[in-house]
């Protein structure tokens, strides 16, 4: 039986000569690279992708968990250094060990870079021990899909459970087919109250969906929900010169675009002003880049069960961190700063909401200014716990964020909603940051 096939070639015929080639790669080796055809007009520079490829191999020894996202990056960049099969090593061992734990978005995303590592997901093999993510992930989408029938909304998040259907539906393992229809649903009924990096997504994995289903009435509901996100994206490009919602979201958008052409013609698309956008940005968090790298080399994570997996000799690349960065903080070392610091809780319990005024070192995280806070007065304790985008905060003044009450602090400068973490967000002198307990 094919445990996997190619989601998004042409033609029939191209498809199963894909797969077969693909299959025929992967008994014959065990690493990956990847040579196919990419929009060459809209892909980085090899200065900007190696510069990319440095801060992900980086990342590989300096986080504490590891990372599929970024192994799934690698791969469909065509890395081959030695921090990836370092890497890949530490995602085998971590799905061996806590796949049942994961939510189902992580397990897609392991099965993602797993397969586009060219192994098995359906048998992962670590020391003697071994799982099969597949059966995982399947039980995991079929919850999520209860989750929704029950009471309208996803167990984890939409992005996941877009996640999800793209691993079931690039794998070729069938059992996505519900989820894909709650999402086409979902983004015909409330596409406009979803992020852009939700709305790629779950849009990602309907184009797989509707390459692979033969049911007329689904496709059609495929293919109206593809039309409207893909166009409404198209129109975010326009009116943000390049930039499709902010700049963390434009990577996701541009793999939607790049997949869903036939949705979208013959409306014309410039891909190369996303592109030039995030190049322009140098992009510095790992996951940051993670998430932008496969489309600005034409690929999407659609692409990750035909890869061409061979491989090379290692390749390492020289890291280069942006000069000005480092200057900048060199210079902001010098000074202090006074940030303004607020809590709020008007959404249950006990309301509260206290204020306070630190200083912190120039050029320092927010995450400084909250320990500072927390330092002088008890009222603003906080914890974080580590995720793939850095820390994150669950809990102020002993009142904790819940996924099931699908509530979670969220972060504002003046009336703005913040668009980084604790982790990277450096505040300005006389900037006035606010914390408040929020739904979702
Ligand atoms: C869903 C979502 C949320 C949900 C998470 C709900 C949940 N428990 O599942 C909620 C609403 C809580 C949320 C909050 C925030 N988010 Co958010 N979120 C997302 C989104 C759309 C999908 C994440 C996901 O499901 N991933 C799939 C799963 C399988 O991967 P995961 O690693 O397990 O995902 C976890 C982390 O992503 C984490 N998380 C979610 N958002 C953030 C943000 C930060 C800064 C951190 C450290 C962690 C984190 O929660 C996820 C589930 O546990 C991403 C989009 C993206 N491009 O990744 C944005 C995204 C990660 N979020 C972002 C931001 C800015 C925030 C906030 C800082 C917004 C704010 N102004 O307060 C806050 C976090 C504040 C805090 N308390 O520290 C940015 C991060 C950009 C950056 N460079 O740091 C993203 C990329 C959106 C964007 N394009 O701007 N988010």
């Amino acid at each position: 039986m094919m445990w996997y096939q190619r989601g998004t070639a042409g033609t029939e015929a191209l498809r199963m000569l894909s797969v077969a080639l693909s299959i025929a790669v992967l008994l014959a080796a065990e690493g990956c690279g990847a040579e196919d055809t990419v929009h060459q007009d809209c892909t980085i520079n090899t200065e900007e992708r190696a510069r990319m490829l440095g801060i992900l191999q980086l990342s590989t020894i300096d986080s504490e968990l590891p990372n599929p996202s970024v192994l799934l990056a690698l791969n469909l960049a065509g890395d081959s250094s030695k921090a990836r099969q370092y890497l890949l090593e530490q995602i085998k061992e971590t799905a061996v060990k806590q796949a049942k734990d994961m939510s189902s978005g992580q397990v897609a995303l392991y099965t993602l870079a797993l397969l586009s590592s060219c192994c098995n997901p359906r048998h992962v093999k670590v020391h003697r021990q071994s799982v099969d993510l597949l059966s995982i992930l399947q039980e995991k989408t079929d919850q999520e899909v209860a989750h929704w029938e029950e009471y309208g909304i996803p167990q984890s998040t939409l992005f996941s459970m877009g996640l999800d259907a793209q691993a079931l539906c690039v794998v070729g393992a069938g059992g996505y087919q519900s989820a894909a229809v709650i999402l086409a649903k979902q983004l015909l009924s409330s596409q406009g109250e979803l992020s852009v990096d939700e709305q790629a997504m779950m849009a990602l994995a309907l184009v797989c969906a509707y390459n692979q289903t033969k049911l007329q009435d689904v496709r059609d509901l495929l293919k109206t929900a593809l039309t409207k996100v893909s166009n409404a994206l198209l129109d975010k490009q326009a009116e943000g010169n390049g930039m499709i919602g902010n700049i963390y979201s434009t990577g996701l958008a541009t793999q939607l675009l790049l997949a869903a052409g036939k949705f979208y013609a013959p409306r014309a698309w410039d891909c190369r002003q996303p592109v030039a956008t995030i190049t322009k940005h140098h992009l510095q968090q790992p996951m940051a880049v993670a998430q932008a790298l496969p489309a600005l080399v034409g690929r999407t994570y659609l692409d990750s069960a035909s890869l061409n997996c061979s491989y090379e000799a290692s390749t390492t690349t020289n890291l280069q961190l942006d000069p000005i960065l480092s200057q900048g903080m060199m210079a902001e070392k010098v000074s202090t700063i006074t940030v303004k610091y607020t809590i709020i809780n008007h959404l249950i319990g006990h309301y509260f909401t206290y204020t306070t005024t630190v200083s912190v070192p120039a050029g320092s995280v927010l995450l400084v200014v909250l320990e500072e806070a927390q330092r002088v007065d008890p009222n603003f304790s906080f914890k974080t716990v580590p995720t793939s985008w850095g820390p994150m905060v669950v809990s102020i003044h002993g009142l904790d964020a819940s996924e099931t009450e699908r509530t979670f602090w969220q972060f504002f400068s003046s009336s703005d909603a913040l668009e980084e973490g604790v982790g990277t967000y450096k505040p300005h002198n006389g900037e006035h940051i606010l914390a408040v307990f929020s739904t979702y």
